[in-house]
């Protein structure tokens, strides 16, 4: 029997005001819910963990130095773990960087972001962070074979366009040149995404056909990203090298090429002269070596990528889309326009 207001005792007068003003509540409360995350986001400091790879030379200092100010201006708490052994191969670091993320995974933090050493096998340490919701961002380098919804973005620069970019400078500069130019390719860790993809993008150049047979790549030297192992694994070819002039040398970094400038001037050589240097970096080192001559070009890679890191880290906070790939601008510096390297 249906009954009317006036028909309703004050006992269940009230309970249904109850229940409507808990309607009402249970209401409100599921519509603030996907908010009220962000909310609590913007009353306390954003928990970012990073895992660095070990310092290999003068663009790993900038890069560190840049994401640690950058978190301090933006008062985010940043956890950063970096591996301590820049001697260690990329396979190596791997491990000790994958514990690292595992950390930032069991303290909860809002966003992860992190270099990787190597482009593969990080697919299980990913899908763990996807599990927990925890956004991964890449800082200049990517990984590669992975399921895209794992990364929120890649921020950084585009290894093979630097890779052509020091192709065609130094295609350029023998383009007056009779024969075949020989040249020494310096590489950077094996597997790692700039080594790699400089390496292809330098040799698409040196193949097209319009240049084939300008220059050949005659040996590749294994530096790891790393002063000393270039330094000695350039001492090694060149002692042994008693049949190939040697024109040209293409270094992955700027550490390396600065390594290759010190062997080849110990074998008596004049590297910016009659060995011309090509680099990727442009670090404030190397523009004072193009200064001084002995660096002949640097293809910038810019390792000021804090200010972009955290805009990402704050927006995949708040589960905001981002682009798959955020790509930094790059010039490429030699003696022409040396006085504006580095200055940025
Ligand atoms: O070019 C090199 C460093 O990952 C882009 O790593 C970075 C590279 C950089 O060892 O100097």
């Amino acid at each position: 029997m249906r009954r009317t207001l006036k028909e309703l005792t004050p006992i269940s007068i009230y309970s249904a005001r109850f229940a409507f003003v808990c309607l009402i509540i249970v209401l409100a409360i599921s519509l603030l819910g996907p908010c009220t995350k962000y909310a609590q986001l913007n009353q306390r400091r954003l928990r970012v963990g990073f895992a660095q790879i070990a310092n290999e030379g003068p663009w790993r200092d900038t890069n560190t130095e840049s994401i640690k100010t950058e978190a301090r201006r933006r008062n985010v708490d940043l956890k950063f773990l970096e591996s301590d052994n820049p001697a260690l191969k990329g396979g190596e670091q791997q491990s000790g960087q994958k514990e690292a993320l595992r950390s930032f995974i069991k303290e909860r933090v809002d966003v992860i972001a992190f270099s990787p050493v190597v482009e593969t096998g990080w697919d299980d340490v990913l899908n763990e962070a996807k599990e927990a919701g925890i956004p991964v961002i890449l800082s200049d380098r990517g990984v590669s074979e992975t399921d895209e919804s794992l990364i929120a973005t890649f921020i950084g620069s585009d290894f093979v366009e630097e890779g052509r970019r020091a192709g065609r400078w130094l295609v350029d500069e023998f383009e007056d040149t009779q024969g075949t130019v020989n040249v020494i390719e310096v590489e950077g860790t094996r597997d790692s995404a700039p080594a790699m993809q400089r390496h292809r993008g330098f040799c698409e150049i040196l193949s097209r056909p319009e240049y084939q047979d300008r220059l050949r790549v005659v040996a590749w030297v294994l530096g790891n990203f790393n002063y000393d192992q270039a330094k000695a694994a350039m001492r090694a070819f060149l002692a042994n090298n008693d049949h190939q002039p040697i024109s040209a040398v293409f270094a992955h970094s700027d550490a390396m090429a600065f390594a290759a400038i010190a062997a080849l001037e110990e074998a008596g050589f004049k590297p910016g002269t009659e060995i011309k240097v090509v680099s990727v970096d442009a670090t404030d080192k190397g523009c004072n070596e193009i200064k001084k001559g002995r660096l002949n070009c640097a293809v910038e890679c810019k390792p000021r990528l804090g200010p972009a890191l955290f805009d990402a880290a704050q927006a995949a906070a708040k589960s905001m889309a981002l682009p798959e790939r955020i790509i930094i601008s790059e010039g490429v510096y030699d003696k022409s326009n040396v006085d504006k390297c580095g200055n940025e």
